[in-house]
């Protein structure tokens, strides 16, 4: 509703006052992100230089559409600054990402930024992570073992459809949403994820952002490591 896109219009103001002429910057996926991306393009027009690194064939369209110049993800080995959304976050800088289906990409750009900015809003603070679900892309031939595996963490797994048919992500993969309950232990969570082969990438994020900004009633509240 309009609040809400003022509010993510807010953040995104603010994030990108953290971009410096001739950066490499990370273009997040989602609502959010999309916002940031379109206030981007406006400074450009006033003499802005950039170089975009998409995290999603969807933010590379709009990217493009936009005349933001662009590098592959694949041909980058540092990027300066990143700026994308979050589905649930924690002032410890615990993050789960994913609800787009984007995380995997998304990672690969958080990891390769020195400056990692988050927007999001109030609604996605939680003391502990895990009321969303953890999105996790799954190659589908290890789909039923990695199902298996997942189970025997105690998650409760759900294969991710998008208008009946089973969601397929920009590199090729099934996501689950797999609901753990709240999760005291991320990172631990997020290591024991990792080991399961046919887990492409989870939404967890952990030790990937230096600067989360919320919107909350009208204000941009900064919280920096
Ligand atoms: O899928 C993602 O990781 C997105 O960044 C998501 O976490 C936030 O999307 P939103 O800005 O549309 O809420």
């Amino acid at each position: 509703n309009d609040n809400q896109n003022l509010e993510k219009l807010a953040v995104a103001k603010a994030a990108i006052k953290f971009v410096k002429n001739n950066d490499v910057v990370g273009l997040g996926t989602g609502s959010t992100a999309t916002i940031a991306i379109k206030e981007l393009a406006k400074l450009m027009v006033n003499g802005l230089k950039i170089i975009g690194v998409p995290s999603s064939e969807a933010t590379k369209e709009l990217a493009a559409s936009l005349g933001i110049p662009l590098l592959e993800l694949g041909k980058v080995n540092s990027i300066d600054i990143s700026i994308d959304g979050a589905d649930e976050f924690t002032e410890n800088f615990e993050l789960i990402k994913g609800g787009g289906g984007a995380l995997f990409r998304e990672k690969i750009v958080a990891s390769l930024s020195k400056n990692r900015i988050i927007i999001t809003d109030s609604s996605k603070k939680v003391n502990n992570l895990g009321a969303f679900k953890v999105p996790i892309e799954v190659l589908p031939t290890a789909y039923q073992y990695v199902v298996d595996q997942l189970e025997k963490l105690e998650g409760s797994v759900t294969l991710r459809y998008k208008d009946d048919k089973i969601f397929i992500t920009d590199n090729l993969n099934y996501i689950v949403d797999v609901d753990f309950g709240l999760i005291d232990y991320p990172e631990k969570l997020g290591v024991a994820l990792n080991q399961i082969d046919g887990i492409l990438a989870h939404g967890i994020f952990i030790k990937l952002t230096t600067t989360i900004l919320m919107a909350k009633d009208g204000n941009v509240i900064t919280y920096s490591k």
